[in-house]
């Protein structure tokens, strides 16, 4: 099978977004006079599910048993992520979330050698355009063909709902595609979609469980290993990242 896409995941892969969305969660949470907050370890356990509104939605119903609901729960959710969301996306233009080692130049490879790129993301459309304005320029969204994210579709990852989604747009069976993901939700969600998917490691997602996973690596420091293992008919050389 020759790779005509790589199909990437965002936060933990991209970039190591997650402490950036777990200050910004405790920012929105202070501003509204509520005295959450979730610490390293909490965020670990949170971040079993995936979507930010949901994150909040299960912190509320599992963790604060003396928490009287608001009326419209779900207008009170929406309003604390709209909260978070702007406080994240200000980190990303203060420049304090940097791609991770090695992306940009695999993603400057893959175009170079015609690989179709795509992202497959349960964050929010905001935090993906701002991501890849700060980490590729003003044009960075462009890079990419389709990018499925946040709310595009109702069930979010392990669902395989938003990769189903990307290929469809794509135009590509999943055997003509590869995922990059970083999390054991991430990579369920991509194999149910039979997507061949490979995993960067980063410090929330070391332990989990990657079985099925064509390979696990640290990082993509070394591009030219990545490309080897991968098969992806891009250059062999060394580089340094
Ligand atoms: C990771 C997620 C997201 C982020 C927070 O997405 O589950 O919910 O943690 O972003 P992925 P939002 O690894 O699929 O990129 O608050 O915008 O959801
Ligand atoms: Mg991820």
């Amino acid at each position: 099978m020759t790779i005509q896409a790589i199909i990437f995941d965002v936060d933990g892969t991209l970039a190591d977004t997650e402490d950036g969305h777990r200050k910004s969660f405790n920012k929105a949470f202070a501003e509204n006079k509520l005295d959450w907050s979730w610490d390293a370890a909490l965020y670990n356990q949170l971040l079993g599910v995936t979507g930010g509104k949901e994150r909040i939605k299960y912190f509320v119903e599992g963790f604060l048993p003396g928490f009287t609901r608001p009326e419209d729960i779900e207008e009170f959710v929406k309003h604390l992520h709209k909260v978070k969301t702007a406080h994240y996306t200000a980190m990303l233009r203060e420049g304090h979330i940097p791609l991770r080692p090695g992306i940009k130049q695999l993603l400057t490879d893959a175009r170079n050698g015609n690989i179709r790129l795509a992202i497959a993301t349960t964050t929010s459309p905001e935090n993906v355009a701002t991501l890849l304005q700060q980490g590729l320029g003003a044009d960075g969204a462009s890079w990419f063909e389709v990018i499925g994210c946040g709310d595009v579709v109702p069930h979010k990852k392990p669902a395989p709902d938003v990769y189903f989604w990307v290929l469809e747009k794509m135009g590509l069976p999943a055997a003509d595609c590869i995922a990059l993901e970083d999390s054991e939700n991430g990579l369920r969600s991509s194999l149910a979609a039979g997507i061949k998917t490979f995993v960067t490691l980063n410090h929330y997602t070391r332990n989990q469980n990657f079985s099925g996973a064509e390979a696990v690596f640290n990082d993509l420091t070394d591009l030219g290993n990545f490309y080897r293992v991968t098969g992806l008919p891009l250059p062999k050389q060394q580089f340094s990242v």
